[in-house]
């Protein structure tokens, strides 16, 4: 249960190992619009780790738990390892200014089926300025889709420049939407530098597979020789 919400809040993350100093999970977002494949993505990350690691998500919703119910239905996860947080409010609130209900669902993972390795929290689907709060998870993945137009990386917003990993998803659609899968890499590598950025497809081809591979090295270097 976590009850202090104030500076508490960012030493959680801080402070990323347990009492019997183990690291804690590794915990990543993943935001985006509203339809671009966040569910879908973790979803399929779920099948793709379940069976090497040790996962939990966490989903947000406005007003449902819609999200949580589709994997659950799915049976991508045991039902104990599916936490849903019922936002009531805008996406981007929940998950970067009171970050509370969200810790609280992380920690009551943890304990309750813990140790895990990795937690994925989903956000609901938002605008392209929603970030999480570093006090809430470790890295952050920003999902788009071509069918969202091939404008949207030109656009930028911090979602696009500064997430950890950009996903672009979809690109099955890219020919049926008219969307210029090379202008989407040029303007992504123009407002992001050296940060990288995933073309997915969810029904063809490798699938998650370049998001499951990106987990993995955040994991590896999480888990790695702890640096005092
Ligand atoms: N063709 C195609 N459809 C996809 C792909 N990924 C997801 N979808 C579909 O897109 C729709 C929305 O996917 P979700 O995973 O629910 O999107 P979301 O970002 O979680 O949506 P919200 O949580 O409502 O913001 C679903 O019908 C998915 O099946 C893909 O790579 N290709
Ligand atoms: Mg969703």
């Amino acid at each position: 249960m976590h009850l202090d919400h104030g500076p508490h809040a960012t030493a959680v993350s801080a402070d990323a190992h347990r009492p019997d100093g183990s690291r804690r999970a590794l915990r990543i977002g993943l935001g985006g619009p509203v339809g671009s494949g966040k569910t879908a993505t973790v979803a399929a990350l779920c099948r793709e780790l379940r069976d090497t690691l040790s996962l939990a998500v966490v989903t947000n919703d406005i007003y449902t738990r819609e999200d949580a119910e589709f994997l659950l239905r799915q049976a991508v996860l045991p039902p104990e390892r599916i936490q849903a947080v019922e936002t009531g409010a805008c996406p981007h609130t929940a998950i970067r200014d009171d970050i509370s209900a969200n810790l609280e669902a992380v920690e009551d993972l943890e304990e309750a089926v813990g140790p895990l390795d990795l937690i994925l929290v989903e956000s609901g689907g938002d605008n392209l300025t929603a970030t999480f709060s570093k006090g809430l998870v470790d890295a952050q993945i920003f999902v788009i889709d071509v069918a969202g137009g091939d404008d949207i990386p030109r656009k930028g917003g911090p979602g696009v420049t500064t997430a950890d990993l950009l996903v672009i998803n979809k690109t099955d659609l890219a020919p049926y939407v008219g969307s210029d899968l090379e202008r989407m890499a040029r303007d992504a590598k123009e407002q992001r530098g050296e940060l990288p950025v995933a073309f997915t497809s969810l029904t063809t081809g490798d699938k998650v597979k370049p998001v499951a591979d990106w987990v993995r090295a955040q994991l590896a270097s999480w888990t790695g020789p702890v640096t005092v």
